[in-house]
């Protein structure tokens, strides 16, 4: 049965990148799969270990989650470290994956800078939990952008690395599922979960650069439209969003060597369900100082009303948390039926 799983970290604020992504996906999928979506937590902790209100931003995320659409009576919503299995699974992993394959990873490369030597394992070891996260479930689909891409296919790799050493063990005990493996058919434990990264907006760009993405940890908060901006903020932000001082092209093809203006281009077509296409033949040609009072109204208009209804839940820590309890239940019992099986595979008693 197809299961998606996906999670955020309760980092900083969400921006408009994190929504078209990831949440605003998260969303529509619960139409046609069991959902799983969770606040990890312990992602959260690898790159920084102190946070000036972790609490308060699990609830957060959780709150935009809901308020973006998400039914945590028919899905699940919860928080990774309540979950201990997460953690259990992920060590496993680590004795699975290999270094050198944490070693090529761009995230790692990227967030621990030139001083490689003094991150945290944890930050080297984050893509092993992010499989755990999802093969704990044995997820098929994971929602995500652009950026997670190489993320998932180590989840894969590592799925594929487990299926193959412990073979024999997964036959004898018949807990496997037929799969393609390459050409090969075999009969794996944890499935080779699909990427889902679709859509005009699978990577989301900086206001103020349009070559880095859109990122929480910019220190430039015009950079990012976060999720809770009011009207003002947003349409500051996108009158000040850097551009070439030329036209928006007549034809798609001529964003290609335009950053900046592929980018808004592929945010106006998010927010308006339409293809660049469509866009740029209603504003090809025009200026963009037609263009951007265009867009602004359009976020205002997509975004004001998730921000409203998110300051409405947050007003209600109970019930979060309440949220985050019951499905936190509910994913432990999945969870806990996937690491029964893997600990007899491995050979690791029963608890
Ligand atoms: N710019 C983006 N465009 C499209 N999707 C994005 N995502 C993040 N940035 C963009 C997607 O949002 C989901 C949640 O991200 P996360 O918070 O778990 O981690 P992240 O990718 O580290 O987010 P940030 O905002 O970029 O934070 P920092 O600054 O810490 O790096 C993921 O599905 C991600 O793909």
């Amino acid at each position: 049965k197809p299961l998606v799983f996906s999670g955020v970290q309760p980092t900083g604020n969400l921006h408009l990148g994190n929504y078209l992504g990831a949440i605003r996906k998260f969303v529509a999928l619960q139409e046609n799969y069991e959902c799983i979506y969770c606040v990890v937590d312990l992602h959260s902790i690898t790159a920084q270990l102190v946070h000036d209100d972790l609490p308060g931003q699990t609830r957060a995320i959780t709150a935009a989650f809901l308020a973006a659409g998400i039914d945590p009576a028919k899905h699940i919503v919860f928080n990774q470290s309540r979950v201990p299995q997460h953690a259990e699974l992920a060590w496993i992993f680590n004795c699975v994956a290999r270094i050198g394959w944490m070693n090529r990873m761009t995230q790692f490369k990227d967030k621990a800078g030139k001083d490689r030597e003094n991150a945290s394992l944890g930050l080297l070891a984050y893509p092993s939990l992010m499989a755990a996260d999802i093969l704990v479930y044995r997820a098929t689909h994971v929602p995500v952008g652009d950026d997670q891409k190489q993320h998932l296919e180590l989840t894969r790799d590592i799925a594929t690395k487990f299926n193959n050493d412990f073979s024999e063990r997964i036959a004898e005990l018949d807990v496997g599922v037929e799969m393609m493996m390459g050409e090969e058919r075999v009969n794996g434990f944890f499935p080779l979960t699909e990427p889902l990264i679709e859509g005009p907006a699978t990577r989301v760009m900086s206001l103020r650069d349009g070559t880095r993405k859109m990122s929480k940890s910019d220190p430039s908060d015009l950079s990012r439209i976060n999720l809770t901006d009011d009207a003002d903020a947003i349409a500051k932000k996108i009158r000040k969003a850097k551009t070439d001082p030329a036209p928006l092209p007549v034809d798609p093809d001529g964003l290609a060597s335009r950053p900046e203006a592929e980018n808004l281009v592929g945010i106006y077509a998010a927010l308006a369900d339409q293809s660049r296409a469509d866009v740029i033949r209603d504003f090809g040609g025009r200026q963009f100082s037609e263009f951007k009072p265009a867009l602004a109204e359009l976020a205002v208009e997509k975004m004001a009303p998730i921000a409203a209804e998110m300051r409405r839940i947050m007003a209600d820590p109970g019930y979060v948390d309440g949220v985050l309890r019951d499905g936190g239940e509910r994913a432990g019992a999945l969870a806990e039926e996937t690491m029964t099986s893997v600990r007899d595979i491995i050979g690791l008693l029963q608890r």
